[in-house]
């Protein structure tokens, strides 16, 4: 290529870097710039949500909580090309346009409802990204509601402020939630006083507390270790404190501890063990 041919070129990219032009759908065309930026974010966003969600996020002690940690992970990288694209365009235009740059910005070009690539693409993208959304959250959910036979059943109560569980046929009641590993924990949930949001976090399920009647959700804890009850509906001056500790342990050490807190090692063993 001669290097007036190569002059000519850079010209017309440096035409359609910077200037925009009155025929193009968005009137001022999409720069190259911004796409850079574009890839840029998007790629922030798939990093903070690969390597983020751990660090801020409780602790994985469920298959449940598995669910909601990939569906979590999922669905932000899904929203990163979106957010980035928002964002890349409103970098450039603060950048390029922005009070003290010194270039005026262009007048609007047409209304973007009348192009109909533009609308057809936003249109397109937007179903797919909802139809994919839907259809991992009904298999997530329809995955976490299969029963099974033995579950461990615990009676959970609140009221301003604490939680109380009790542990049906043991006669232990105890501030603190603690569950055996392997087996399906059904939560029978209930308030004493007005709603509050039971919310074991590690497990990955939540359900409110309401007075008068019971909610039912079970867990699948399938590790060992610590977690927090926290409340999840804002329910009155100490909402904010209203939490209990939460642990799973392996069957026999739930067995010694219901026996710790004062049940008989006949019923803690037929309720830890195997029985009902
Ligand atoms: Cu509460």
């Amino acid at each position: 290529m001669s290097s007036n041919h190569e002059d000519i070129k850079r010209e017309q990219i440096a035409e359609t870097v910077d200037g925009w032009t009155h025929n193009g759908p968005f009137h001022r065309r999409p720069s190259f710039r911004i796409l850079i930026l574009v890839i840029l974010f998007t790629a922030f966003g798939v990093w903070a949500a690969v390597f983020f969600t751990d660090k801020i996020m409780p602790s994985i002690l469920s298959s449940q909580m598995k669910s909601v940690h990939d569906t979590i992970i999922f669905f932000t990288i899904l929203a990163a090309p979106v957010a980035a694209l928002v964002y890349a365009i409103a970098a450039y235009s603060i950048y390029k346009w922005g009070h003290g740059h010194g270039e005026q910005a262009p007048p609007d070009g047409p209304p973007m409802r009348e192009n109909s690539l533009t609308t057809s693409i936003w249109l397109g993208a937007s179903t797919i990204l909802v139809v994919v959304v839907l259809v991992w959250g009904m298999t997530a959910l329809s995955s976490e509601n299969q029963g099974q036979l033995r579950p461990v059943t615990i009676d959970v109560y609140g009221q301003q402020w604490l939680w109380t569980f009790k542990y049906p046929g043991t006669g232990v009641e105890s501030n603190q939630l603690v569950v055996p590993v392997g087996r399906q924990i059904r939560f029978v949930v209930t308030s004493y006083d007005v709603t509050h949001g039971f919310w074991p976090n590690s497990l990955g399920v939540q359900i409110d507390a309401n007075p008068g009647f019971k909610t039912y959700i079970t867990a699948d804890p399938n590790a060992t270790g610590q977690f927090a009850v926290r409340c999840s509906q804002l329910c009155g001056l100490y909402h904010a404190y209203m939490d209990a500790n939460g642990k799973v342990v392996t069957p026999t050490q739930f067995s010694s501890w219901l026996v710790s807190h004062g049940a008989s090692t006949t019923s803690a063993n037929a309720y830890a063990l195997g029985g009902k």
